[in-house]
């Protein structure tokens, strides 16, 4: 049996990676051609590699579920040491002692060879295939090659490969900023990173930057939010991601005074209605979602929409509008309103229902204790009491 071995981070595994793996069983007759994502990569250790293995396994096995030959190779991940390719493929020569083994590179480490650990041992163990594009100039790599050759007595061969300019990094950076990556990767690796949502910004770091702007029971309460709103996207078919920004950010503009929302929206050049001038506090929805865009870099408007209305609702919401609206309401923190049980139960049935008993109960209690109502409190609750024939 002949063996291409093609070893990397696969951070994420894209049509570049399963090109070269094709050349490579063509070109030298190979059998198999075993993809094999690194644990712990000795050159990289420092780097923060951007998805979990597990995440990156998985992305290998999609791509190459549907080709012949093509093996994912788990050793280097399930090895608790760092991965030494010279100890990797000692291993399998003593494994496998039958196999013959092709050792897939890229032109860069061609030139870094030297300075691997043991190069010496690692060409005993196996062919090395040096990939290099056919638009560019061989004689560098041949020179390469034969000094190579010749210094460690060692089998390298140069592997020819079309022109794909195709990169990790750059497809990070794509999927990072909403650019299509659909036709650099697998379509079954695409779906995987939809669903689990990589290479998206992180979330936990905008849970930090939250927690330092709130006070401690504010922030208890914004988790509440978050946890609450989850549920809820969830039973109602609602993006759970989508819903989890929105809930952690919703009170993100909350850590300033009234005075200074004022202000901040006059320097945003945010709208300031009469209601909002007589109760600063009111502002701290707008002037949320504002931040949501500008300091947290949230684009998405369904998400700015619900944060900009958490506190007030509108007319016509939308379901995330209103998850939010609801989550905020009944979290698990909350204990001053009456009737928060029926309340809870509700939301579970009937987000409408819950919205408009909810509406209901803020302006009776605004009411109570004369405070302004923002006439877009008011308009919510007529609409959806009209809307529920009540
Ligand atoms: O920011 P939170 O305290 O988590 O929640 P929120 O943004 O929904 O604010 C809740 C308060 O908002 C609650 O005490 C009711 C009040 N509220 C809702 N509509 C109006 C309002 N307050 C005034 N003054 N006017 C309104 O129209
Ligand atoms: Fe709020
Ligand atoms: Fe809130």
């Amino acid at each position: 049996m002949k063996i291409g071995i093609m070893g990397g981070t696969f951070d994420p595994i894209h049509n570049g990676h399963v090109m070269l793996g094709e050349y490579a069983r063509n070109l030298f007759s190979l059998d198999e051609i075993w993809f094999m994502p690194n644990g712990n990569p000795p050159h990289k250790m420092n780097v923060k590699i951007q998805s979990q293995t597990k995440h990156r396994v998985e992305m290998v096995r999609r791509a190459i579920a549907d080709k012949d030959g093509f093996v994912l190779q788990l050793y280097e991940v399930e090895c608790k040491d760092v991965n030494y390719s010279y100890l990797t493929m000692q291993h399998f020569k003593e494994v496998y002692p039958e196999c013959e083994f092709y050792f897939i590179i890229g032109a860069d480490s061609l030139f870094a060879l030297e300075n691997w650990v043991h190069p010496e041992k690692l060409v005993k163990t196996c062919v090395i295939l040096a990939a290099y594009r056919d638009d560019k100039n061989t004689d560098e790599m041949m020179t390469q090659i034969s000094y190579l050759n010749q210094k460690y007595d060692a089998d390298i061969r140069l592997l020819k490969t079309p022109n794909v300019d195709i990169s990790s990094t750059e497809i990070r950076h794509r999927l990072k900023n909403g650019l299509s990556v659909r036709d650099m990767i697998p379509e079954s690796v695409y779906q995987y990173i939809q669903e689990h949502h990589l290479f998206v910004d992180d979330l936990e770091e905008m849970k930090q930057k939250v927690q330092k702007s709130q006070k401690e029971s504010r922030f208890m309460h914004t988790l509440g939010v978050v946890e609450t709103a989850m549920q809820l996207a969830k039973q109602y078919h609602v993006d759970e991601r989508k819903a989890e920004i929105a809930a952690l950010l919703h009170d993100c503009a909350k850590g300033f005074g009234g005075q200074e929302q004022l202000r901040f929206c006059q320097k945003y050049g945010l709208t300031i209605t009469e209601a909002e001038e007589r109760n600063p506090f009111l502002l701290h929805a707008k002037l949320g979602a504002y931040l949501a865009k500008a300091d947290y870099g949230i684009d998405d408007e369904e998400i700015l929409d619900a944060i900009r209305w958490h506190t007030t609702g509108r007319p016509e919401m939308t379901k995330i509008d209103k998850i939010i609206y609801i989550a905020d309401y009944i979290e698990p923190n909350r204990n001053q309103a009456p009737n928060l049980d029926e309340i809870r139960r509700l939301a579970r049935v009937d987000l409408d229902e819950c919205l408009y008993t909810i509406l209901k109960a803020t302006l009776a209690y605004l009411e109570t204790k004369q405070d302004v109502i923002d006439p877009m409190t008011e308009q919510t609750y007529l609409y959806y009491k009209k809307l529920l024939n009540k």
